[in-house]
């Protein structure tokens, strides 16, 4: 699906029903829908046109609630509209904003590639988790450097983004195994690296990713062997610095089942769940390799102490996400 050919309100529909996902794809959609709403609803009454933009924004917020990256997109792309004295001001702000959101975006995961081939072993079996850009992306580095014997793909149930995953490996070459999540222990005694992504991490270092990722932890963690998260900045959540838990987005009961073909059985359905810290052994951002427990640091690096303690983040619109 080309994303120019889309609405605002189509992209928000297909952030919601996944057809677009991935935590950093979704972050970056969200960014340019509201360029794109900015764009069509332009007003030249300035009150009028930020309520507007607010009002899409809140929608925008709704679509999937615990990846931080819709909200970090929507949060960089308006940044300083609040201040731009004309309506013309705001839209030029919301364009170059989304433009360069977009554009970091793209270049951090390169940027946590190399890193993250860095970290790769020579000869190493990798097991990942769903499908995650930035893990693939470190994979395909290390593939071109020689380095991958094999790689170990969770399928990822009950959406199945582990088809995803297996098909951008192969593609490129890359020795992938699909296998089932329940043999992620039986397969972890082969493995020199798990690799995975992030839809948010806590500022404690905690690790939010597709469900099943804790357990692969776990395993990963009886079994000795490194756990390591591919995440970008925007991804570290300055709302759990407030307190704020992370909503664990629970999704429609048939995509585990068809409820008609099993009357009288409930369904859970959680997408997400947290991984903590102590079974993470790094975080690749594209700053810089660090412990999980130095997440609380890259949250005030990027926000800063000032905005972080402003009455604005802690008591404005964040408290609805
Ligand atoms: P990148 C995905 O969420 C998976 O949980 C994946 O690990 C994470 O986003 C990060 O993906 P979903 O949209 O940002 O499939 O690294 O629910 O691409």
């Amino acid at each position: 699906m080309s994303r120019k050919e889309l609405s605002p309100e189509e992209i928000l529909e297909g952030i919601r029903d996944m057809t677009i996902r991935g935590a950093a794809e979704i972050g970056r959609q969200a960014s340019f829908a509201v360029r794109l709403f900015a764009e069509r609803e332009f007003d030249n009454d300035r009150k009028r046109y930020l309520e507007k933009i607010d009002e899409f924004r809140e929608q925008a917020l709704k679509t999937r609630p615990t990846a931080i990256t819709l909200w970090s997109g929507l949060t960089k792309t308006l940044s300083g509209t609040d201040q731009a004295k004309s309506s013309k001001e705001i839209l030029e702000l919301i364009v170059e904003n989304s433009e360069r959101f977009i554009d970091l975006s793209k270049k951090s995961i390169d940027i946590i590639s190399e890193m993250g081939a860095r970290r790769i072993p020579h000869d190493a079996i990798i097991m990942t988790h769903c499908n995650s850009s930035a893990a693939v992306a470190s994979i395909l580095k290390a593939h071109e450097q020689g380095k991958i014997e094999m790689v170990y793909a969770t399928e990822s149930r009950p959406k199945r983004q582990g088809y995803i995953t297996v098909r951008q490996l192969a593609e490129k070459g890359v020795p992938v195994t699909m296998i089932v999540d329940s043999a992620a222990r039986h397969h972890m005694k082969l493995v020199d690296m798990v690799l995975v992504g992030a839809d948010t991490i806590a500022s404690n270092g905690a690790v939010i990713n597709k469900i099943g990722t804790s357990q692969i932890a776990l395993i990963a963690h009886e079994r000795r062997v490194p756990f390591i998260v591919c995440a970008e900045t925007y991804k570290f959540s300055p709302q759990t610095f407030h307190g704020h838990t992370v909503k664990i987005e629970e999704r429609d009961h048939s995509e585990v089942i068809d409820p008609k073909k099993f009357p009288g059985v409930k369904v859970s359905n959680p997408v997400f769940d947290a991984t903590p810290p102590e079974y993470v052994d790094a975080i690749i951002t594209e700053v810089g390799i660090i412990p999980p427990f130095a997440a609380y640091e890259i949250v005030v690096h990027n926000f800063g102490l000032e905005m972080l303690s402003s009455e604005h983040m802690k008591e404005g619109f964040l408290n609805d996400f």
